[in-house]
């Protein structure tokens, strides 16, 4: 049976074509749809409308019943201020007093309603991947899943709207975007048979097999409970306690030590559902399949300076990237893919185990075929009531997707629900408008804390004859959910891991293998410097034994950092696993659009010329952003985004000097600690544009310079005639140079690479 419903009607309202040109926005971020007046307005008007970029939950009832409301039926409504019942009101700068310096009153309901609701607007915030971002989008199924899943969202050409979550794991809710952690990737899709929830990460692997230790990686993870140190980072003594207690954490250490921890934007990570999970096909057939995401952007990450200094100058980097994205028309991509597996009774391929969450499956061995695309096109319009009440849930299934018997997965499918109880307040978080369904709703529950449906009948329960027997139950020809009825061997009741899940170094090793040169050097860095973070030395020392376990290199490397003596491998090192060329995130090209450009100007910049670069960068789809000793539009006025002072290097991917930065007025010591930072009392140029050059030219960005630059590259210790550095060019190429450096993200070449 067909079930109507309303997400036909909805995709086309939110499919769009991916702009993939010339942003739609030059400089995103205006805060609203038009610029407001110096004076404040003083005649009533209709709120504003949100922003173009902007969408909001589609006005479906609690129960999935399309209302035909716009989307923004549920924003604020009317031109006068009101108490929450409406009533007008005339004044709520000043409470109600017994003359002027009189007591206040009790009755003030005004006073008593505003700071009652204020009192209590916090809820509270995830227990893990509290910090996030989210956007709206389209999914569009390839159909080529059809042979083995006969989920209806899979199918050719089905577009369903869909909400996704990025997230950190460790932060709390306003912690740095930037730090070195896991990501969460949480995508609900809409379809026409319910939600279904894929809730996973940008690492592919887990640190744990079991979910019962999830409370205890999560304690060591986050600050430490006494002083509540470390925020989000992994650099500490509890982390590295008992990651090197639980040598299954080795593989997904690893992983974060890696640049994975530390993507360059949310829509330049891949995503994984982790799991294997269990498709089902019409005829009723089982296929084991692990989820992939694949970023149409690439995957890229910072250097660990960067990401270091952006915590400080941009907290909210990551954030902001993807709603400028998504705001100047990059609408972010990914494909989604399956590795498929025969579904036999051991649950293994090619030896490996794929019931346990620290294993991947290399792609050399099981290819992902993608199955689908998703755009993100549309931000929230609001972050509480979309972002921040989004409620995701592993076990939103449907037809065609069921789960294994990974010990892991079994946890999660408590938890998710659970943990909702508490953070929204009570049963009924699906009525929230970001949760609620697009499907038609009868589901019997009733009642409860911010019951938002208003039933009708009389016999919530089954069997009934009072309804009419409603609601009836469905088959699997109606679209029924069905547990698949997978065999269970005959065993005993034990707390005991499979032998296979022993195995915690191979994967590690393999991944290590799979780095190229430039990464390994990475992952060295990046253990050496949470290790040396850690206050005890016992713990260092064993965290090195583990590494020994992975490979000589990594440990000896490791160990030389922290002037540490490097262990011997107790179980001998080197494991022989083939490496899985695909880990590695170097060597390839992407695509460039929505890239960030910052284009330095001086007082003997040409401004026609700057115009002219500019309008070139739009047009090859970067992200221009002017640089400029103050904030005063350049003679030819042309607006400025960033003065001297306020501009640092870690906002851009690429630089492009347009003449030779003069110093500043500003450049003084006294005002702005970064002069003199690098040119050191060099007095033909801003010392803060040189610390800006040097920056890009220490983190291998892409550098190009226009006119005589020759003293800003030695004041920035940029070697012109390295990989990466573009001097000496008409103007008319510097843009397509840029891009194609960028197109391989950064110019490594510029930094041989000694660890192998
Ligand atoms: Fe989660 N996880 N998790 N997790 N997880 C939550 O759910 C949990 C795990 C992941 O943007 C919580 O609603 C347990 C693996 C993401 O809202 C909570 C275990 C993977 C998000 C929870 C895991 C994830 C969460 C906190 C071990 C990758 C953010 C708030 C068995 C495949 C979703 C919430 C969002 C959030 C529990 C392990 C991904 C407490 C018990 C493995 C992306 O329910």
């Amino acid at each position: 049976m067909d079930k109507p419903g309303p997400v036909k009607k909805i995709v086309e309202a939110v499919t769009d074509a991916v702009h993939g040109g010339r942003p739609t926005v030059e400089v995103p971020g205006a805060p609203g749809v038009e610029p407001p007046p110096v004076a404040e307005p003083t005649y009533p008007r209709a709120p504003l409308p949100p922003k173009a970029d902007q969408r909001a939950p589609v006005a479906l009832s609690p129960t999935g019943r399309d209302t035909g409301a716009p989307a923004d039926a549920a924003s604020q409504n009317g031109g006068y201020l009101t108490t929450a019942n409406g009533t007008r009101l005339p004044d709520s700068d000043h409470s109600l007093r017994a003359g002027p310096r009189g007591p206040v009153l009790l009755q003030d309901h005004h006073l008593r309603e505003k700071v009652m609701h204020f009192d209590h607007e916090r809820i509270p915030e995830r227990v893990v991947h509290a910090r996030g971002a989210a956007a709206h989008g389209v999914f569009r199924g390839y159909g080529t899943a059809t042979g083995v899943s006969k989920a209806a969202f899979l199918a050719e050409g089905v577009e369903t709207p869909v909400f996704v979550r990025f997230s950190t794991v460790l932060g709390s809710r306003g912690s740095a975007d930037t730090v070195r952690d896991t990501r969460g990737f949480a995508t609900k899709f809409y379809t026409t048979d319910g939600v279904f929830d894929l809730v996973g990460n940008n690492i592919p692997v887990f640190f744990i097999q079991d979910a019962i230790k999830f409370p205890d990686i999560i304690h060591a993870g986050k600050p430490h409970p006494d002083r509540e140190i470390p925020q989000a980072q992994s650099a500490h003594d509890t982390f590295w306690d008992f990651v090197s207690l639980h040598t299954e954490a080795t593989h997904h250490t690893l992983w974060n030590m890696s640049d994975r921890g530390i993507p360059r934007s949310y829509r330049m990570m891949e995503g994984f559902g982790v799991h294997t999970f269990r498709l089902v096909n019409a005829d009723g057939v089982t296929t084991l399949v692990k989820f992939h995401w694949k970023p149409g952007a690439g995957v890229h990450s910072l250097v660990w300076e960067e990401a270091q200094l952006l915590a400080g100058v941009d907290p909210d980097f990551h954030r902001r990237d993807l709603a400028d994205a998504i705001e100047t028309g990059n609408f972010p991509q990914w494909e989604l893919g399956i590795q498929t597996f025969p579904d036999t009774p051991e649950q293994t391929f090619e030896g490996i185990d794929l019931l346990d969450p620290t294993k991947l499956v290399p792609e050399e061995l099981a290819p992902v075929r993608p199955i689908g695309l998703m755009t993100l096109n549309a931000n929230p319009t609001n972050f509480f009531a979309e972002t921040e009440q989004v409620a995701f849930h592993v076990g939103h299934l449907v037809p065609g997707i069921d789960v294994t018997d990974d010990p892991l997965l079994a946890g999660r499918l408590f938890s998710y629900l659970d943990t909702q109880i508490s953070r929204l307040g009570g049963p009924n978080f699906a009525q929230i408008p970001i949760n609620r369904t697009h499907a038609p709703v009868n589901d019997m529950l009733r009642d409860g804390f911010h019951q938002d449906a208003v039933h009708s009948g009389v016999a919530p329960y089954k069997s009934n004859s009072l309804d009419g027997g409603c609601p009836f139950l469905a088959g699997p020809g109606e679209h029924a959910f069905i547990d698949f009825p997978t065999p269970i061997a005959a065993a005993a009741k034990v707390r005991e891991p499979p032998a296979s899940f022993a195995d915690h170094f191979s994967q590690p090793r393999l991944f290590w293998l799979s780095l190229s040169p430039v990464e390994r050097e990475h992952v060295i860095a990046a253990y050496t410097f949470e290790l040396s973070k850690v206050y005890e030395q016992t713990i260092r020392e064993r965290v090195l034994t583990v590494l020994a376990e992975v490979d000589d290199v990594l440990c000896q490397e490791v160990a030389a950092g922290l002037g540490l003596p490097a262990p011997q491998a107790a179980g001998g090192t080197g494991v022989e696993v083939a490496p899985s060329p695909a880990l590695s995130q170097v060597g390839q090209r992407w695509p460039t659009t929505g890239r960030v450009l910052g284009i330095v100007t001086g007082a003997a910049s040409d401004p026609s010329t700057v115009r002219q670069l500019r309008e070139a960068a739009l047009d090859a789809g970067l992200l221009p952003l002017v640089i400029a000793p103050t904030g005063a539009p350049l003679a030819d006025g042309l607006a400025v985004q960033r003065t001297y002072a306020a501009a640092r290097s870690v906002e851009f991917d690429a630089l492009l000097v347009v003449g030779a930065p003069a110093p500043g007025a500003d450049d003084r010591g006294a005002r702005d600690a970064k002069s003199g930072a690098v040119a050191g009392g060099q007095q033909t140029l801003d010392s803060r544009a040189a610390l800006l050059v040097n920056e890009a030219w220490r983190h291998a960005k892409p550098i190009a310079g226009l006119a005589d630059t020759r003293a800003l590259w030695v004041a920035a210790g940029v070697d012109p005639q390295a990989p990466g550095v573009i001097t000496a060019t008409e103007d008319a190429d510097a843009i397509p140079l840029l891009v194609d450096l960028l197109s391989v993200h950064r110019s490594w070449e510029r930094f041989p690479a000694s660890a192998n």
